[in-house]
């Protein structure tokens, strides 16, 4: 004699609460076993919810899964390079840090994030190429959702387009990037800038300055053949991450690794990296660099900071 179909609903309703993924899945397959086969009435139409949550079971399963790429972050702050195919991403990861991945004449050498570390004015900074930001990308054509996900996550953004490229080969992935409201402290960068002549490239640059007027703080033309381009693009990519270096002195001696600060941080920000102990017994600090009105100056635990100064912790 089968359970009453009424029975059998709250039953299943009951098993199936807090439930997700492949928990699910073989709960509703247990449940379908347990029921009687009708073709018609009630316990066909529980077959059907049954049958339906399965599938949206499974479909949730992928989005999740889909949605994951997330890059694991490193280092002071996170920077995505975005731009068409081709555009000289991987290039640039490359010519930035240490990694060797594919770069190749052809578009979409790269199918998944790639990060990579660099150092930029002494302090790690985590670059991640994505790849493949098609038109409908914010609708998730070309899985475009998790890559997006990434770049939402990310602190700024590297826009990339070559600079013998028309400047329209941007603008899917910008409208891409803002359809899916995504707004960071940006910069642009035209690659290849060797494959134009000075002339033609100081035309480029104008050019797109006067273009994209929202949002970008700046434009440069960059070279993986030219590393004072280089360098340029890392001090343009360092003041896009809003952070200060702050060098802790300890002992009269000043220490090589600075501390990546946000703006506006002060002299207990500094105590608390050090140690959380220090934070609380920390009295104020002796300075010098920009915010120093004199070297070894003697200031409070609440002075505010600024890039390059050194700071020896006083405690009480
Ligand atoms: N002349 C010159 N060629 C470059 C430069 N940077 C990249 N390239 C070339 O441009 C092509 C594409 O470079 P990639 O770095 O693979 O471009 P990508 O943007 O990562 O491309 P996808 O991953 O396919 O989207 C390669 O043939 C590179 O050698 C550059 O600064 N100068
Ligand atoms: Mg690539």
């Amino acid at each position: 004699m089968p359970m009453p179909h009424r029975t059998f609903a709250e039953v299943a309703k009951r098993r199936l609460v807090g439930k997700e993924g492949s928990d699910r899945v073989a709960t509703i397959r247990g449940l379908l076993d347990e029921l009687p086969g009708y073709r018609n009435g009630p316990y066909a139409d529980l077959r059907k919810w049954l049958e339906g949550e399965l599938e949206q079971t499974r479909t949730r399963g992928r989005v999740l899964h889909r949605d994951s790429l997330q890059v694991r972050r490193e280092g002071a702050a996170q920077v995505a390079l975005v731009g068409p195919p081709n555009a000289g991403k991987s290039s640039l990861l490359q010519a930035l840090s240490e990694i060797q991945i594919k770069t190749g004449d052809y578009a979409f050498t790269t199918l998944r994030p790639v990060p990579a570390v660099t150092r930029i004015e002494g302090v790690l900074v985590q670059l991640v190429e994505i790849p493949g930001l098609i038109e409908g990308a914010h609708e998730d054509r070309g899985g475009g959702r998790a890559l997006l996900g990434v770049l939402r996550n990310a602190d700024a953004i590297v826009f990339c387009r070559a600079a013998d490229d028309p400047p329209d080969a941007l603008a899917v992935v910008r409208r891409e990037v803002a359809a899916a409201g995504i707004e960071k402290p940006s910069l642009l960068a035209l690659t290849k800038a060797d494959e134009l002549a000075d002339d033609a490239l100081a035309q480029v640059l104008e050019d797109a300055c006067v273009e994209s007027t929202q949002a970008l703080s700046a434009v440069l033309g960059v070279s993986v053949l030219d590393d004072g381009s280089l360098d340029r693009l890392r001090a343009a990519i360092w003041r896009l991450t809003s952070l200060i270096r702050v060098f802790p002195r300890r002992g009269g001696v000043v220490e090589d690794e600075p501390f990546a600060l946000a703006v506006g941080a002060t002299v207990a920000d500094v105590a608390d990296r050090v140690h959380h102990d220090l934070a609380r017994t920390c009295a104020g600090a002796r300075l010098w660099g920009p915010s120093a009105r004199f070297d070894g100056q003697r200031v409070g635990r609440d002075h505010v900071l600024a890039d390059g100064d050194v700071v020896e912790v006083l405690t009480r």
